[in-house]
């Protein structure tokens, strides 16, 4: 049993927490401040309300009340997770991320296709991938590309027929590739049938699908002070009916309501439809936002603030987020083994080791996502990644999340900018920054996703007007800033920094001879596609590398050096994370090279920018 905070514990004694401990943590990570700062023994065992001396006036007494409701909901604490690792398929495997609207676009309409996906099979067996993740390919009226599902057992029309997903599911299958589906169930399209259903039929049972709210009851004021991640209030107003229905995301996609039993009955049929069909498991969509705090109170406002979303402590852990998950699991996935990572923005490590922990039977893992913007910085900020942060992000759930935990690795999806262009925009740095990022990821323990394009290189696209961007995200933010008063010329610097369209461009494979993996292997500034074929290689012939121990063995600034070993072998891959070259390189004579890239500077003393090299011990 964890133990219940008041504003008297001290601020050691939250920390010790799990839920205390991320959302400190995140705090900090929010401010930019070092986590020494509260680790420091002197600050630890102060009272905790001296924390808004420490973290200023954007702490306020009633953010620490809220802090401490979440932290006291969670009553349950990690296990020591220092047993022997269990060897499972999702945990040996390389998945790939398609977002099928951009992968591969076969009859001509500049949209990707499943025929695309399965022209590109023999690719991807040749790359060395074993799953795929396919964003949602299900009928939708697009106003989110997807993730708005107008019906969840239908293929959306652009993208093919069933009859196409079930022969590419086959294909796969014949070349031993998985699939996993992405599963959206925080919320349905509004033109799904229920939520038509539920509003032009108050008496419809489906109205206790989705948070509805009276305007009569509120006076006409909104029910709350939530925002939605795509600007504006989280409510849309619908005056026919008289009615305020929740938006987390967009104004057409509709929050369900899963403290309704017949929601989560829909959730498991839809689940076991698909696997029915066959497929593999499924990547669940903010996972973490499923369980909405009862009555839906007012959100704090200075949480808010500091993280640009209103209310987003009353679902981000929600207060049945682990009995939710834990139905799925055992109603839906389990009984056709399926496999299930969990979208989990805003999860630290030890709320993830809770959803995660394979003796608690929810998620087999998650997505975190801290890694992926620098302390102080948001998505939206322009700026140089600074990969030191990253090295000490990663050590930190090698070392401490457990062996009854398994973690994701990635620095791309369809919702970020390209993770090269972030760490350094310089051409000249572009295939070192994208084989250093594909060493590391191949040689941690945990599960590598590679995004569509990483395998070539992509960078971020030079869009030139705020015209060129489609996506929802980018285009309300924009409007947002303009409104309220930014200048066109610097909202739309601010939209380049972070827009999820740079991960959204069609994929440029070679017309002329369309045998891309031929072409890739030719083309000498293709060599990123060699560097991810081979380290995927390496991998799979060195199972120490997917469930070896993990050590640093260096803490020099932008020296990242560290071993995988087991009692057969050990890997050291030493690693530089800057642009500037390193005067030492990890070099012994009991170890030889086993991953040289092209402009390895051989047998220099030196690490040239960006520069790997994987050793392996003789
Ligand atoms: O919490 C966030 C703050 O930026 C977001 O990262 C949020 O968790 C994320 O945008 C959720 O993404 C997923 O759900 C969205 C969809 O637009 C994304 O493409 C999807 O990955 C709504 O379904
Ligand atoms: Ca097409």
């Amino acid at each position: 049993m964890g133990k219940f905070v008041t504003v008297d514990s001290t601020i050691g004694e939250v920390y010790n927490t799990p839920v205390g401990h991320d959302v400190l943590k995140k705090l900090l990570l929010q401010l930019g401040l070092p986590e020494q700062t509260i680790l420091n023994p002197v600050v630890s065992r102060m009272r905790l309300n001296h924390l808004t001396k420490i973290m200023g006036k954007k702490l306020d007494a009633q953010m620490l009340m809220a802090l401490l409701h979440l932290v006291n909901l969670e009553t349950d604490t990690p296990a020591k997770g220092n047993g022997k690792i269990k060897r499972a398929w999702w945990k040996e495997a390389v998945f790939y991320q398609i977002y099928p609207r951009t992968f591969r676009d076969t009859n001509g309409d500049n949209v990707g296709d499943l025929n695309g996906i399965t022209e590109k099979l023999d690719y991807l067996k040749d790359l060395g991938v074993d799953a795929l993740w396919l964003s949602p390919v299900y009928d939708s009226p697009n106003d989110d590309n997807g993730y708005d599902i107008r019906d969840y057992r239908k293929i959306m029309q652009e993208f093919g027929t069933m009859r196409d997903f079930d022969r590419l599911l086959n294909e796969a299958h014949k070349r031993e590739i998985k699939i996993i589906m992405d599963l959206v169930v925080n919320h349905t399209s509004d033109e799904h049938e229920w939520f038509q259903n539920a509003l032009n039929d108050a008496n419809s049972k489906y109205s206790d699908y989705y948070f509805f709210r009276d305007k009569g009851a509120s006076g006409g004021f909104l029910p709350n002070n939530w925002t939605s991640f795509f600007s504006g209030s989280a409510w849309n107003e619908y005056d026919e009916q008289g009615v305020y229905a929740l938006h987390l995301f967009s104004k057409k996609q509709m929050d369900l309501n899963w403290d309704n039993p017949e929601v989560r009955a829909e959730v498991v049929d839809i689940i076991k439809f698909w696997l029915e069909k066959g497929v593999d498991g499924f990547r669940m969509d903010v996972m973490n936002y499923i369980s909405k705090e009862e009555g839906l109170p007012d959100g704090n406002e200075a949480i808010g603030e500091l993280f640009g979303f209103t209310g987003i402590e009353h679902y981000m852990y929600g207060p049945r987020l682990h009995e939710y998950l834990h139905e799925i699991r055992e109603k839906a996935f389990a009984p056709y083994d399926a496999f299930a990572v969990g979208e989990a923005a805003g999860l630290g490590m030890e709320m993830a080791k809770l959803v995660t922990g394979e003796e608690r039977r929810e998620m087999d893992m998650i997505f975190s996502f801290d890694g992926l913007e620098n302390p102080g910085k948001e998505r939206f900020d322009d700026y140089k990644y600074d990969l030191n942060y990253y090295r000490d992000y990663i050590s930190d759930w090698m070392e401490h999340y457990g062996n009854n935990c398994w973690m994701s690795l990635f620095y791309n999806n369809h919702d970020n900018p390209r993770m090269v262009s972030k760490v350094n925009p310089n051409p000249a740095y572009r295939q070192r920054i994208q084989t250093l990022l594909a060493a590391i990821q191949l040689t941690l323990k945990g599960t590598p996703f590679i995004y569509q394009g990483d395998e070539m290189g992509l960078v971020n696209y030079d869009f030139k007007s705020i015209d060129e961007i489609t996506d929802i995200e980018s285009r309300n933010l924009y409007r947002e800033l303009v409104n309220d008063g930014m200048t066109e010329e610097d909202a739309f610097a601010k939209i380049l920094a972070g827009s999820r369209e740079h991960a959204r461009v069609l994929l440029p494979w070679d017309d002329r001879t369309d045998v891309v993996a031929e072409h890739l292997r030719q083309t000498p500034d293709d060599a990123i596609y060699n560097v991810y074929h081979d380290l995927i290689a390496l991998r799979k012939a060195h199972p120490t590398l997917i469930y070896g121990k993990f050590r640093v063995m260096n803490d020099d600034r932008n020296h990242f050096t560290y071993a995988r070993y087991d009692k057969s072998e050990t890997f050291v891959i030493d690693c530089n994370l800057s642009a500037h070259r390193l005067p030492s390189v990890f070099r012994r004579d009991d170890f030889e090279p086993v991953f040289t890239p092209a402009y390895l500077e051989n047998g220099a003393d030196v690490l040239s920018p960006y520069e790997v090299r994987i050793w392996k011990k003789i």
